[in-house]
């Protein structure tokens, strides 16, 4: 039997995971049509016109490129109508976004950022789209902002598309992490691997160490002994990647392990890190946990926090288990 679409694959699930429901499936069948045509606007980049700044800056103060206003206005447009969600939400957007008028409320709230690590799109390296996927509370006929605020470990999906060599959307529906491949003459995405699993241990990890110098010490200690090498107390040597593309060094761990780390940095001491909660560190977070690994803010487990902001910002360190739970007791010491 030829390996199923993303439509088989759901229709299956439907009868294995009752929270597989018939809006559930149907949400997830506009995202990916959202993820093809954001994949496809890429693909175009130059051609399209569509590279550069918009002219505009998001509520985070940074510039939005042309990209990332595409990218927001092509997810609104294939889940706003879907009859699948009663709100929506992302980095693009100051507020939660309403349903136009006369558009049938669904059961689930969507958070997502569009366009992840799109500083890296004028430059040809990969990029993302991350989605959140929680309950809309019971019997609320118009979602407030505060609805939106569930702890992730109340996420019923996550997942993500990397616009990358190929296209691929990963996602969980809390029963494990499966991976498609877009097979773009078919149109469709195609089960590609099942149950990805982190290493518990790695030898890599992934870190911006240009803002060594405003990090904690449990973190300065943690990466100094990595790069101690076999000649330090870790007696093994490391590597080191850094896309700045949260979803692509999110897919290498997933892929082959390590241990990526968005630490809090006194850089800018109003921040409590770079990732936002809501959006980049709650999906990617029970991504990794249904992988095997882990993911905490160095002190807390990320998927536990209580939001109180769509915007919020968290330190993040995930994957390898062993690791994560290295560098979390360094903080915890
Ligand atoms: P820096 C992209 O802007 C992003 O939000 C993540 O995708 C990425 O991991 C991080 O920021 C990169 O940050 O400071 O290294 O540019």
């Amino acid at each position: 039997m030829s390996a199923p679409t993303l439509s088989q694959y759901l229709l299956a699930k439907q009868h294995s995971l009752p929270v597989v429901t018939p809006q559930l499936q149907e949400l997830l069948m506009q995202v990916s049509v959202a993820c093809k045509a954001i994949s496809v606007a890429i693909g175009k980049g130059a051609l399209a016109g569509i590279l550069g700044q918009a002219g505009s800056d998001n509520i985070q103060g940074e510039e939005q490129k042309k990209l990332d206003v595409l990218s927001n206005d092509i997810v609104l447009a294939a889940t706003e109508n879907s009859g699948c969600v009663a709100g929506l939400a992302s980095e693009e957007m100051d507020d939660i976004y309403h349903l136009p008028a006369g558009a049938k409320q669904g059961d689930y709230l969507m958070l997502f950022d569009p366009l992840d690590g799109s500083s890296n799109i004028d430059v040809n390296v990969s990029v993302g789209t991350i989605f959140s996927i929680l309950h809309k509370p019971e019997g609320k006929n118009s979602v407030t902002t505060e609805d939106f605020f569930q702890a992730g470990s109340k996420q019923v999906c996550a997942g993500y598309a990397v616009y990358g060599p190929s296209t691929l959307l990963v996602l969980t529906l809390g029963d494990g992490v499966d991976c498609f491949t877009l097979d773009r003459e078919l149109g469709e995405f195609i089960l590609t691997q099942t149950r990805m699993t982190i290493p518990v241990d790695t030898r890599e990890f992934a870190i911006n160490t240009s803002n060594m110098r405003f990090w904690e010490q449990p973190v300065r200690r943690y990466v100094e002994e990595m790069l101690a090498g076999q000649t330090g107390i870790r007696g093994k040597d490391f590597n080191m990647r850094w896309v700045a593309s949260m979803v692509a060094d999110v897919h290498r761990i997933l892929t082959r392990g390590g241990v990526f780390m968005y630490p809090f940095d006194l850089k800018d001491s109003s921040k409590a890190g770079k990732l936002r909660l809501m959006y980049e560190a709650n999906p990617m977070s029970l991504l990794v946990e249904q992988a095997g690994g882990a993911s905490t803010t160095g002190r807390v487990r990320i998927l536990d926090i209580q939001p109180t902001g769509l915007h919020q910002r968290v330190p993040v360190i995930l994957g390898s288990k062993n690791e994560v739970e290295l560098v979390t007791g360094y903080h915890l010491g």
